[in-house]
């Protein structure tokens, strides 16, 4: 892809969002300017004509005058004030994702941009993007805080580990621009740069419909959701009493927080404890309901693993997407009706449905770290991250869990 080879002064307008974020920066300059040299002419006026040694009038100095009090009081506060506004209404407009919006989802990394498309393709550092569409980039970081930064757009946003943030653009003008990380992120930093590339939406379609993906997102999700043996717990007919996903997102769920830090020993006695509150289960809870298991869904038993180290941001996104794609209508427990009622699973059951003993689950059942039953991968720096850096996705894989 071409970069454009220069550095200009101003970066070309390319989205709705261009306009009004350079008449504020303008409108500031130039209030700003006329407060500066006024003051400036004044000063120097001022410092000349009451020179010492200079015969100006010094007699009847005014001690008082109440309209420049009030006019050196009122006007600023207005004029802050219509600022205050302004800024606030441009702020809100890049803000506020309008409906429809179509989400990429994004991962920082050090040091490169992963980008991936609801229809399933995924870009390294380029962008691709249709002319005249709202575009939503929902953002995590899979290292340190980077910054997703498009000049030509006006778009700024950190990208932060352990959270999603997001930002909008709808680009206007067909084109290549620079997209580089503006915050500080390592010995690479100036190396995470790219390419945000507007095209027709003709053209966008053609070339969505190459490269190299076989599956959508939601579909990755799915396959996900079976090797790692979610279904196991979380499908039909699962004899673990374990929330439905159906229709999941987007709806308030009940939940119990335990104080930040329990060892998970004493979940079970924080959560007796703990009285449950709703929260809203959007992306971010999903992620941290599969990664932290800081939220435990109230009338569950705290069973499920802690899958931090073994999923990447990019498959929590699939995931996510997979789950998002489930249908609406809720169906409280999966656990079939007069099914077998397992509050506690051994850890044989665990490594029966998800292929390893998730390590907050050796804590819960007492089961020491070391003497976790052989048959995973045999070597290595210490069970722990053993079990997280090999995984056994691949054990799964063909395996039918439901
Ligand atoms: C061992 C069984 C088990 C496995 C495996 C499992 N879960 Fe769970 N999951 C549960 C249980 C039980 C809960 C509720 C209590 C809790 O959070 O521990 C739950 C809660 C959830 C919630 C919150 C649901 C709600 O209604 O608020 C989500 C989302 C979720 N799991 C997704 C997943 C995904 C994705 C996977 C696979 C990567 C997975 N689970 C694997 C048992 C499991
Ligand atoms: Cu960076």
């Amino acid at each position: 892809m071409q970069r454009i080879p220069t550095i200009p002064f101003f970066p070309p307008q390319a989205s709705t969002a261009a306009g009004p974020i350079d008449n504020l920066f303008l409108g500031m300059t130039v209030i700003c300017g006329i407060f500066g040299v006024g003051i400036c002419i004044a000063l120097v006026y001022f410092a000349v004509k009451y020179r010492r040694g200079n015969q100006a009038d010094r007699s009847n100095a005014p001690l008082y005058n109440l309209p420049i009090e009030c006019l050196w009081t009122f006007g600023p506060l207005v004029l802050l004030l219509v600022i205050f506004g302004w800024a606030t209404s441009v702020f809100l407009s890049v803000k506020r994702v309008p409906p429809g919006a179509t989400q990429i989802y994004v991962v920082g990394k050090q040091w490169m941009w992963k980008l991936q498309h609801p229809e399933g393709r995924w870009e390294m550092d380029e962008l691709h993007v249709p002319v005249g569409r709202p575009i939503e980039l929902v953002m995590t970081s899979e290292d340190v805080i980077h910054s997703f930064f498009v000049p030509a757009f006006r778009i700024h946003q950190d990208v932060i580990p352990g959270t999603y943030t997001r930002i909008w653009f709808q680009p206007t003008l067909v084109g290549s621009y620079h997209l580089f990380c503006a915050q500080f992120c390592g010995t690479f930093h100036s190396h995470m740069t790219g390419t945000v590339t507007v095209m027709d939406p003709a053209d966008y379609q053609r070339w969505l419909s190459t490269g190299t993906y076989q599956q959508s997102l939601a579909e990755a999700g799915a396959l996900l959701f079976r090797q790692h043996g979610c279904s196991g717990c979380h499908g039909a007919g699962s004899s673990v009493r374990a929330p439905s996903l159906e229709g999941l997102y987007g709806h308030p769920v009940p939940v119990q927080i335990p104080p930040q830090g329990t060892p998970v020993t004493q979940l079970r006695a924080a959560l007796a404890k703990t009285p449950a509150t709703t929260v809203m289960a959007d992306d971010k809870y999903i992620h941290d309901c599969i990664m932290l298991q800081d939220k435990i869904p109230a009338g569950f038993e705290p069973i499920m693993p802690v899958f931090k180290g073994r999923l990447t941001e990019q498959q929590v996104f699939q995931l996510t997407a997979y789950i998002k794609s489930l249908a609406t209508s809720r169906t409280l427990t999966s656990g079939t009706a007069g099914g077998k009622y397992t509050g506690t699973l051994t850890p044989e059951e665990y490594r029966s449905r998800t292929g390893f003993v998730p390590t907050n689950i050796k804590a819960l059942t007492g089961e020491a770290p070391g003497n976790a039953p052989t048959g995973n991968a045999p070597t290595g720096p210490s069970p722990e991250t053993n079990d997280i850096i090999f995984g056994n996705a691949s054990r799964n894989q063909g395996r039918t869990l439901r």
